[in-house]
């Protein structure tokens, strides 16, 4: 079930049970009995629960499916979290979770560049979506989260992506690769000095987007008000499954852009410049 919808009927697949559950706000529907103390070690941190926000749920014969997120879902590369619990708010363990995404439009309806699912424990799953834009107004549904459970019953939640406040992923045309996706994975304001910076490219392949490995990715902050850089920068190299990571120096407060080209064997191979806006506090 791990198929990408296209066409006028996106919603066409095998359902035995189909939820739409869609809320306008963080504040969430439904949201009682929400014991969310505890925290789950993952490979890279661990994820405080308790600071997730409650998105959209549904509820099965005997489990319920909660979506949660760190603040809201905006157009870009977005990590959120799914959660099954027994109908008491337990957590439930032994779940045979997977997912999908798709953007229906309304006229049309195509995917987005998504990470394998990750299991937690505890009832926890991490989700990795790139979002490469945001739900338009009167056009079709938006976002849809498949969440195939026990590899039967298909849920799909409506998912309420906004547009990003600074732009963090970008398509840009390749010598080899056509149009690739790059995702920064900055968050919009960030203190001053060296920190890493890291980056996600997928590729359109038909109606996948496959994560795409082999690039060095240079990033060059500029002050572009004061027009300087800053010394101490490091190109993100990969990391597989399409990561990259580098070191970028903001040198001071203030406005800065980081200005990224893809390279090949250390030749230029992407077809403009993408400028990505930071505030430095
Ligand atoms: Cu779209």
């Amino acid at each position: 079930m791990k198929s990408i919808y296209f066409g006028k009927t996106p919603m066409l697949f095998s359902i035995v049970a189909i939820a739409l559950v869609y809320s306008l706000t963080g504040c969430g529907n439904n949201t009682q009995n929400q014991k969310t103390e505890e925290t789950v070690d993952t490979e890279e941190t661990s994820v405080d629960i308790s600071a997730l926000t409650k998105i959209a749920d549904t509820t099965l014969t005997d489990k319920k499916i909660s979506v949660l997120v760190r603040d809201s879902l905006t157009s870009k590369n977005e990590t959120f979290y799914i959660k099954v619990t027994d109908l008491e708010g337990n957590p439930v363990t032994n779940t045979n979770l997977d997912y999908n995404v798709i953007m229906d439009m309304g006229m049309m309806s195509h995917g987005g560049p998504y990470y394998p699912i990750v299991d937690l424990g505890n009832g926890l799953y991490k989700a990795e979506v790139v979002f490469i834009m945001a739900n338009m107004k009167d056009m079709g549904k938006g976002w849809i989260l498949n969440t195939v459970v026990n590899k039967t019953d298909t849920l799909a939640f409506l998912l309420p992506v906004s547009e990003v406040k600074q732009v963090r992923t970008i398509p840009v045309g390749t010598k080899d690769d056509g149009r690739v996706f790059v995702s920064l994975l900055l968050d919009d304001e960030v203190k001053t000095g060296s920190k890493p910076i890291d980056f996600t490219l997928h590729k359109m392949e038909k109606e996948k987007f496959p994560e795409l490995d082999g690039y060095t990715i240079e990033a060059k902050p500029f002050m572009p008000d004061m027009g300087h850089g800053s010394s101490g920068n490091e190109a993100a190299t990969g990391k597989g499954n399409g990561r990259y990571s580098g070191t970028v120096n903001f040198s001071m407060k203030g406005p800065w852009i980081v200005k990224v080209n893809l390279l090949k064997n250390g030749e230029k191979v992407s077809q403009e410049e993408l400028v990505f806006p930071v505030v430095v506090k």
